[in-house]
């Protein structure tokens, strides 16, 4: 027993629990094991069956060895490379403060709460004990404790105060940068919320929406509304313009009833929503297409008997991930409903909320990279393996190094798409900034989706096997990041919207694009160890030019082909670009510069290298799906 004593202590003072094992134990016992009184005759199977009991791992014991979890701090005091753009483009400490205490708040009440959240998923209960509907969706407390700490910390409502003018949105964006991993995914409501309110603004705060716009940017937990974001039916999520079946019925006060299905709709335990319908005329028809569709405003209420009003919950959808969240099929029959839109113009006057939907889709796909890597880089210096912390193994340290350079070029897109959102809605924007607003919004939601996944996924490997195991709280996260690709527009329907874009505009959101990403790498000429990764930006920028002059002239399927790496590239060369920019600030650190050398590594232009092996020729989509299809022979 005293050499156990001793070995124990050991541990502590040398602060190296991993290092003891059972051989100390082991000899000490068995000396007990003889340490009979004289005159007493033990057998020596009795002698070793107390020895075994007295064994680590015998019996009841497991062992005394137990892994050190990876521990949360403080987010905002943790990345360095949030707090150098701040400190760079809005040095002020109200905001600086303010984002430290909530990531204070964050690491120590609200990543609890987002558990909480994951731990008891919503339910729905359809009948009261005597069979009547009453469609209700039970939600956790800790759910019902997000909404409260939405409101209280300005999440939606601080891009509306826009206390600190063009930087509001930047501000805005970096709480919910801070908050998106531990917010038990109410970050969704949150983003439908802030589009509504777009949409609401941009079409006019008047009645009957301007209490439901006081309410959704509102700091007044007791007065703070949610809003659904209802577009998606049984044919299909992409398709909105073919697939929308929900038909408006005008009544005589000029307001509608809606009757349709929505197959996917999120966070339905909002208080209202907005939803496209096409408008039946005076013979029943309705218009098809995207010109039959307007835009609806319902809010979601009881009747005195306790029914929801013209809306049955038909099921929650088994998800997954977003399993915090309540996601529904809702059978609209007669939803009372107000037309926001000029009939027809449905799809162009949700865009606003696409917009929006799709920056936050953004922050969380960063957010959940930057979670990752802080939780891993915890852990490397808390894991023993082989006789060595994680951290001290120059291969791990390359893996997280990695993870970090995907990190910071994500941050960095999804922060300029924030900052010129916030110089629009300031009324500063130049014809440029809007060009590259609506160029980048695509562009950068499918791009960090798609790399939220991939970094994700690494970060779980990290941990090893418990990166596997549910209950630490890390797989949560992969099945969160998946859905980042899909809501909201999947990465090949953006490409396409990409491509709408460069159209409409006659090309100009590209010229908008080359000329900003060429005026940031103007700071670069006085750093000369930068000079590796703008030659490769610029060599990038020069070939994709060429490609887009050349792809210009060719036929519309070859461009279509050509979607998705054209947005690859355009995300990555902006990128490297952004991170070029960044590390010539004076302010910057050498890590800024790493990071941007090795960005810049990659193929930063995949469409020309495709478009050189002839990936977008005539030939190509049947050999493409001969591929796919390929049979086995028949022999
Ligand atoms: O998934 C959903 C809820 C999830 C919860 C939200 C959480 C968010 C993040 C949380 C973070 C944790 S709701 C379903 C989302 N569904 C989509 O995203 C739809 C995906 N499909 C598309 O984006 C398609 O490209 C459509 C629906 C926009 C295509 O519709 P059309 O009608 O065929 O498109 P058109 O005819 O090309 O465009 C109609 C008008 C045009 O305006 P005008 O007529 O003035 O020329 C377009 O310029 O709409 C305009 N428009 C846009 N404007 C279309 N897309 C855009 C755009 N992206 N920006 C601006």
């Amino acid at each position: 027993m005293l050499v156990r004593v001793a070995a124990r202590s050991c541990r502590v003072t040398r602060g190296c629990h991993r290092l003891w094992c059972g051989a100390p134990q082991l000899t000490v016992h068995i000396r007990c094991a003889s340490e009979t009184k004289a005159g007493t005759k033990r057998s020596d199977e009795q002698q070793h069956w107390e020895a075994a009991s007295e064994l680590p791992f015998s019996r009841a014991r497991i062992g005394a060895f137990f892994q050190e979890r990876p521990v949360l701090r403080n987010p905002f005091l943790e990345d360095a490379l949030l707090r150098g753009y701040l400190k760079r483009h809005l040095p002020h400490e109200a905001a600086r403060s303010d984002l430290c205490a909530f990531g204070e708040r964050v690491a120590n009440e609200v990543d609890t709460w987002g558990r909480e959240c994951e731990m008891t998923p919503p339910q729905l209960i359809q009948f009261d004990p005597w069979g009547q509907r009453i469609d209700h969706i039970v939600t956790s407390p800790a759910w019902k404790r997000m909404k409260d700490l939405s409101a209280e910390e300005g999440l939606v409502a601080i891009g509306y105060e826009r206390s600190f003018g063009e930087w509001s949105r930047v501000y805005q964006m970096s709480k919910l940068y801070i908050f998106s991993p531990s917010s038990g995914l109410y970050t969704c409501p949150l983003a439908m919320t802030d589009g509504a309110a777009k949409v609401i603004q941009s079409i006019g705060v008047t009645s009957p929406v301007d209490e439901a716009f006081s309410r959704l940017t509102t700091r007044e937990p007791e007065w703070f509304w949610t809003s659904g974001q209802w577009m998606t039916e049984r044919q299909g999520g992409s398709d909105v313009a073919s697939g929308t079946e929900t038909v408006a019925v005008p009544q005589s006060d000029g307001t509608y009833k809606l009757h349709g299905f929505k197959w996917f709709t999120s966070a339905t335990d909002a208080d209202m929503t907005l939803t496209l319908a096409r408008v039946l005329d005076g013979t029943g028809a309705t218009t098809p297409g995207s010109r039959g569709l307007s835009l609806f405003y319902a809010e979601v209420s009881r009747d005195e008997s306790g029914q929801l009003r013209g809306i049955e919950v038909q099921r929650l959808k088994d998800k997954l991930g977003t399993r915090q969240m309540p996601t529904a099929e809702l059978l609209l029959d007669g939803l009372p409903a107000h037309r926001l839109s000029e009939e027809g113009r449905g799809v162009a006057s949700i865009a606003n909320m696409l917009t929006i939907t799709r920056i936050h889709n953004s922050i969380s796909a960063a957010a959940a990279m930057r979670r990752v890597v802080q939780l891993s880089r915890d852990y490397a210096t808390r894991r023993s393996a082989f006789g060595k912390v994680l951290k001290d193994y120059p291969l791990h340290m390359q893996t997280l190094a990695r993870m970090e350079v995907e990190t910071r070029g994500a941050f960095l897109l999804v922060m300029d798409v924030c900052r010129l959102l916030g110089r629009e809605e300031s009324g500063i924007a130049t014809q440029l900034d809007t060009y590259l607003l609506r160029l980048l919004t695509p562009v950068v939601k499918l791009y960090t989706g798609k790399q939220a996944v991939a970094v994700v996924s690494e970060g779980l490997e990290s941990f090893g096997g418990q990166g596997y195991i549910e209950d630490t709280g890390l797989p949560g996260l992969l099945r969160d990041a998946q859905v980042l690709s899909i809501w909201e527009g999947t990465t090949n329907i953006l490409s396409l919207d990409v491509l709408r874009c460069v159209a409409r505009s006659s090309g100009m959101v590209l010229h908008a694009y080359f000329a900003h990403a060429k005026s940031l790498l103007a700071g670069a000429s006085s750093v000369p160890s930068l000079g590796p990764a703008v030659n490769a930006v610029e060599a990038a920028l020069s070939e994709l030019h060429k490609f887009v002059q050349v792809a210009a002239e060719r036929e519309h399927g070859y461009l279509e082909l050509a979607a998705r790496d054209l947005a690859y590239s355009l995300a990555r060369i902006y990128a490297g670009a952004l991170l070029i920019d960044h590390a010539c600030w004076k302010g910057a650190s050498p890590s800024d510069t790493y990071a941007a050398l090795r960005w810049c590594e990659q193929d930063l232009c995949p469409v020309v290298n495709k478009q050189e092996r002839g990936c977008y020729d005539a030939n190509t989509p049947p050999l493409d799906a001969a591929l796919v299809y390929d049979q086995p022979s028949q022999e």
